[in-house]
């Protein structure tokens, strides 16, 4: 009886077992919010701006962080003309100083000769990100070379201590990033870190926080620090056993997800404007042009993950302007090139099984109503064109509210009966961006050879973009 039952299951979802479906895992409603931001921005400030360090030693006065001119404001408005959700600050990096007056550290704004020891750093932060409507983000490095308590089980409690001080008084926080360096060794001190109570006080304090780590719990490193996720992007990961920093799971494997893993954590790509985190006035010509910020776009937020990018303010405490110009016309490549969508006025059909089934629009957006397509081993997604469009882009979406399915898909450009270009694409996930040179089409046909259960594609769009933009 029991056997019936299950077998009976297992043949319904269209040959997918009920027992995969179950156990396929979902973002949480936290997540969904995220993967739709795609692009906020990264704020490196600190002593290091002053001394010209990457990583500060922790031992460097206080007062030598001494912005002259610091206007939180005129970073969200440059975060606004760029098209960016939020901003993520270094509140602690791994020298140690914080950008707040911690009751938990002697190393702060507070003991230095800027604002005679009253600036706060985050508060003028938070405070024009709401102003502005952006998401507030607080990176924290859990390695820290100056703290005293540093590689001791106290040292546990100073990290909760200042983790809730910050949600408590700059609040609320949007994402936390737990950055996984970690050059501890020289003096002898190494931290034993207690990753679960440091989990459970965020999601007491603050349950919608995401928390960033090289193996999340929500959002997870992509593996490398140049803006680039796998063009195989599996939004899941298996995570038992491992922790942030050294006991994290093998790059490539961040890059690029498990196929099967258990975990919804999809992939943030960390990447800087300049050469380094921090600023330093000899990389004021080599800050990334727009054509290349388009291209970390296509390699990130284009395969599915977000793309987090560090504009590191000044010693005035202002963005310079050859950052905020790039980002602008960054914007702008972005409004120009995605302005005209060709599948809006395609016509759109749904082949099964011989029969074509004519849609307005492949899914209704609304996951609630949204109906599990038939077996997409017989199906084919088609856009027709007439008269015929000169296409170099096409954007998939996948409805990743029920899970991650797409494996494997081709999609196949024609004009008439003749197959002009085929091109194959793995994972979907939230967004994927492929770009092509040109043809001149009356098709589109996208078939899906592989997938996880029924696949759940909810737009196909086609565009026409700059011929330099097309990934490179
Ligand atoms: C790394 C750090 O060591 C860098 O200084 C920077 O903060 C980057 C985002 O993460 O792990």
């Amino acid at each position: 009886m029991k056997v019936i039952l299950v077998i009976s299951l297992m043949i319904s979802l269209n040959g997918f077992s009920q027992a995969q479906k179950l156990h396929d895992p979902v973002p949480s409603s936290a997540q969904l919010a995220w993967h739709d931001l795609e692009f906020y921005l990264f704020a490196h400030f600190g002593p290091n701006t002053f001394t010209d360090k990457e990583w500060g030693e922790g031992t460097e006065s206080e007062d030598v962080f001494n912005p002259t001119n610091l206007d939180c404001r005129q970073w969200c408005r440059i975060a606004k003309a760029a098209g960016a959700k939020g901003i993520i600050i270094t509140a602690k990096h791994h020298d140690g100083f914080c950008l707040w007056p911690s009751k938990y550290s002697t190393h702060t704004v507070r003991e230095c000769k800027w604002k005679n020891g009253k600036g706060d750093v985050l508060k003028e932060l938070s405070k024009a990100c709401k102003e502005y409507g952006l998401k507030f983000g607080v990176y924290i490095s859990p390695w820290d070379r100056n703290h005293p308590k540093y590689g001791t089980p106290a040292y546990n409690d100073v990290f909760v201590n200042m983790m809730k001080e910050i949600f408590s008084n700059y609040g609320p926080i949007w994402e936390l990033w737990w950055d996984g360096a970690n050059g501890e060794g020289p003096n002898g001190k190494k931290q034993v870190y207690d990753w679960n109570r440091f989990k459970k006080t965020i999601k007491a304090i603050s349950p919608n926080t995401v928390i960033f780590s090289d193996v999340g719990p929500h959002i997870r490193w992509v593996g490398n620090e140049n803006g680039t996720a796998g063009e195989t992007n599996w939004n899941l990961l298996d995570t038992a056993g491992f922790t942030p920093g050294a006991g994290a799971p093998p790059t490539d494997t961040l890059n690029r997800g498990n196929v099967n893993g258990r975990v919804w954590l999809p992939a943030e790509c960390d990447v800087s404007i300049r050469p380094g985190w921090f600023y330093h006035k000899e990389e004021d010509e080599k800050v990334k042009t727009p054509d290349q910020l388009f291209q970390l776009y296509l390699k990130s937020v284009g395969r599915g993950a977000n793309l987090l990018m560090n504009v590191p303010p000044d010693r005035t405490g202002m963005i310079n302007e050859k950052d905020s110009t790039a980002l602008a016309e960054f914007k702008k490549l972005r409004d120009d090139n995605f302005k005209e969508n060709f599948s809006l006025t395609a016509k759109k059909e749904f082949h099964h099984d011989a029969i074509i089934y004519k849609r307005n629009e492949f899914a209704d957006g609304d996951p609630k109503t949204f109906q599990d397509p038939l077996d997409y081993t017989k199906s084919d997604f088609w856009l027709k064109f007439d008269p015929v469009k000169k296409v170099n882009c096409v954007v998939l979406k996948e409805m990743i509210e029920k899970g991650q399915r797409i494996k494997e898909a081709t999609l196949y450009l024609l004009r008439g009966a003749d197959v002009v270009k085929e091109i194959h694409v793995s994972t979907v996930g939230h967004k994927r961006i492929i770009t092509f040179p040109a043809e001149e089409v009356s098709a589109i046909r996208f078939v899906i050879n592989d997938a996880k259960g029924p696949p759940l594609i909810s737009e196909i769009e086609t565009y026409l973009v700059n011929e330099n933009l097309i990934e490179k």
